[in-house]
């Protein structure tokens, strides 16, 4: 078949810090599981899996923040460590598939992949699929939990530079930021998003007019600007009647058909870079579907075809 073969470096970040429920730690355990691993084997590509990180014994000290931000110093020091983690494999030429753990991780794994992009001087893209925004500042969370953070810190909000450091790290362009299947927006937050100019795709504009036009045109923006795309995978994306394994479900979200339908898009558009497969809590999952599913979506998006695809797309993942 066409599919273009990768190298794929995989991270466990067993991360629950920034969750308000236990139980996302056991997310990399279980998405290896459910045949993450052998399946992305099985596609031809080469994946090297390795293993999961683990918090160091010392944390760093992290100045005070405005507001609220429970855990800061454990989700800087993951932060810290994930940054290194993507910047180096985005440097060996591999794509990073980030496992988590909850949705803070973001924070680092884009951090990194971001500093890359910024030396390379490719232009970063952010697909976030969730029902959440996580653009709160501590300023404006409800919850001080910092899974709804990621996003504002990426795209440089004021309020949690203490979090990296002097650990380098890139940042996220407000305007190529690509919010989706979104349902889930606090008061404030949208506030915010609306003030920066946030590209928001709610579940009422897939319900209208679908995913394939909506998803086409953030695709067709990123191939125009010869950049790369970073996918940030959120279970609670996905509807909670067929993913229930996560802390904070939603109803109404994308169904197991656009789910896949995303994510043979993204496949067949070659320009995504990156993956990040977060909240899933196996604590909550049911005889482990929501990990099966999981893994089911990430093979998508690495090429696996119902009968190949229509001809009229360019093929593959990239690697930059
Ligand atoms: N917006 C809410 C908050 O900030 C809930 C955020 C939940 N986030 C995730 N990830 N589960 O999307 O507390
Ligand atoms: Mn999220
Ligand atoms: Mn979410
Ligand atoms: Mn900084």
């Amino acid at each position: 078949d066409d599919t273009q073969k990768q190298n794929l470096t995989i991270i466990g970040a067993p991360i629950e810090e920034g969750a308000g429920r236990l139980g996302a730690l056991m997310g990399p355990a279980a998405l290896r599981t459910a045949g993450l691993v052998r399946t992305l084997e099985e596609l031809g590509h080469a994946a090297e899996d390795r293993g999961d990180l683990h918090l160091p014994e010392i944390l760093p000290n992290v100045p005070p923040v405005n507001g609220l931000a429970h855990h800061i110093e454990e989700i800087a020091a993951w932060s810290r460590m994930l940054a290194i983690e993507t910047y180096n494999a985005m440097k060996s030429g591999s794509f990073p598939i980030i496992l988590g753990g909850d949705h803070s991780l973001s924070i680092g794994s884009v951090g990194g992949i971001a500093r890359y992009c910024e030396e390379q001087n490719r232009e970063l893209f952010v697909l976030w699929l969730d029902a959440h925004s996580d653009f709160n500042t501590p300023a404006t969370s409800p919850s001080g939990n910092m899974h709804g953070m990621p996003l504002a810190l990426l795209c440089r909000e004021p309020g949690l530079e203490g979090v990296f450091g002097d650990e380098p790290h890139g940042f996220v362009k407000p305007e190529n930021l690509h919010l989706f299947g979104i349902r889930s927006i606090d008061s404030t937050e949208r506030v915010l998003l609306r003030e920066r100019g946030i590209d928001v795709v709610d579940m009422r504009q897939i319900d209208e007019f679908g995913v394939a036009p909506l998803l086409r045109r953030i695709l067709e923006r990123v191939q125009k600007a010869n950049g790369v795309l970073h996918v940030s995978f959120d279970v609670d994306f996905i509807d909670p009647s067929i993913a229930p394994g996560v802390g904070t479900t939603v109803p109404g979200g994308a169904t197991y058909r656009e789910a896949h339908l995303v994510m043979e898009m993204l496949h067949d558009s070659g320009v995504v870079c990156s993956l990040d497969v977060v909240e899933l809590n196996p604590f909550l999952d049911e005889r482990g579907k929501s990990a099966l599913l999981l893994v089911d979506l990430v093979a998508s998006l690495f090429g696996r075809s119902v009968f190949g695809k229509p001809n009229r797309v360019d093929q593959g993942t990239t690697a930059i």
